[in-house]
């Protein structure tokens, strides 16, 4: 990637970071000080009411309170009520090594020995890169799944005759509906039962859970007293697919805001691939399925990236097993990733990567929905759009 390129995208993104300040900040501070405020106030009428205690000793335990509540203390019990809770017991347990392989952090519990922290620091390690095996092969099902069940809907499409172009729109949008509806909007109404949670609530839960950006607030599975005992393992069913399809979406929304500059696109093909997260896992073994089709980059006008990069993506499969079901034409090569396709309809392309590559054999043949001579176009890997991978920077 250029310089240049780099240095107005570090812009562009600072800029975002600053707008996204000047929002929250707008949104949240007023709260903020209205819940300080109460407090004080509080805090005022204990004292008042009680003339006994110190000012100082209630600041000291209201500290070692909000410390305590910080390492997982529960206010309700006391010295005497001790009914053996834990918040890490095995299944509290179970889920904190969820949130870690996943990256989801929620950070609700969170390690307080060193012991813990030097264990915590080589599970990620593993588990992460690990975990992100599992995804791609799920992702890899799942968009066949869902890509073989719209290729049915697209096949009656194309008998009445709907023209190739609005089909592949539909099937976009069916793609993003039928997943909507499966991951984000039956969960929700799902935790807003189950959770006591508001629908926005709810809601809030599933994108900030799904994204990974998992702050913590809200937490489904957390009340020890679920009666459910289908709930939990339930949840991480869910997770699992979730994680799977909202990697794909959000690859998708990155290709969309790459579309803004073609020659931006041109330069990220090799630095997302590079770049390529767990994420990018998902992604690129999807598009690696249709196998390598990019024509030579003269054709396109767009000047390969010299040097190729010498090294395998990192997005491309840990598990090195050929293309099964679509046979590739040729060996999937570094240069196939480096020219990224010119073509901006973009809902066009990424119905291109998902459904063409899944649904190859449940389509019809490729002739019907393109011109014979248009030029293919050319797979590419797909990189990290993800918002969040903290600390390895998304789109
Ligand atoms: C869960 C639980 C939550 C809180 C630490 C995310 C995996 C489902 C618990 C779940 C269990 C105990 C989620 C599973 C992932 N939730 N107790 O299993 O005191 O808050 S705690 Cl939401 Cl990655």
């Amino acid at each position: 990637m250029r310089g240049s390129t780099l240095l107005a995208l570090l812009a562009l993104v600072l800029l975002y970071l600053v707008a996204g300040a000047l929002v929250f900040r707008a949104l949240e501070q007023p709260h903020e000080l209205q819940a300080q405020k109460e407090l004080g106030e509080v805090r005022d009428r204990f004292l008042r009411d009680h003339p006994s205690v110190r000012e100082q000793d209630l600041a000291l335990f209201i500290k070692e309170v909000a410390d305590a509540l910080g390492g997982g203390a529960d206010p309700e019990i006391n010295s005497t009520n001790n009914n053996n809770y834990s918040a890490w017991n095995l299944g509290s347990a179970f889920f904190f090594s969820g949130t870690i392989i996943t990256t989801i952090g929620y950070g609700n519990a969170a390690l307080r020995t060193d012991a813990g922290r030097v264990f915590c620091i080589c599970y990620a390690l593993v588990g992460i890169p690990l975990f992100g095996i599992l995804l791609a092969g799920v992702g890899d099902r799942l968009g066949s799944s869902l890509r073989r069940g719209i290729g049915h809907i697209e096949a009656i499409l194309m008998k009445w005759h709907v023209p190739p172009g609005l089909v592949r729109v539909l099937s976009a949008l069916l793609f993003l509906l039928v997943g909507c509806l499966l991951f984000v909007l039956a969960p929700t109404f799902v935790f807003c039962h189950m959770e006591g949670w508001s629908e926005l609530e709810a809601l809030y839960f599933v994108i900030v859970t799904l994204t990974t950006v998992g702050f913590g607030d809200y937490v489904a599975g957390a009340n020890p007293n679920q009666k459910y005992a289908f709930y939990q393992p339930l949840v991480w069913f869910w997770i699992l697919l979730g994680l799977a399809y909202f990697a794909s979406v959000l690859t998708t929304i990155g290709n969309w805001l790459r579309v803004v500059s073609r020659r931006t696109r041109a330069e990220m093909g090799g630095l997302t691939a590079q770049a390529a997260s767990w994420t990018g896992t998902v992604t690129a073994r999807v598009t690696q399925r249709g196998g390598p089709l990019a024509p030579p980059a003269a054709e396109k006008g767009l000047p390969p990236l010299l040097p190729p990069p010498p090294l395998r993506p990192i997005g491309e499969p840990r598990t090195p097993e050929p293309p099964k079901r679509v046979p590739s034409p040729s060996p999937p090569t570094a240069s196939a990733l480096d020219y990224p396709s010119e073509n901006l309809a973009f809902i066009d392309e990424s119905s291109d990567t998902q459904s063409e590559r899944n649904c190859a054999l449940a389509r019809a043949p490729r002739g019907r929905r393109r011109p014979p001579n248009a030029p293919r176009k050319p797979a590419r890997l797909r990189g990290s759009g993800r918002p969040r991978d903290k600390g390895e920077g998304g789109v």
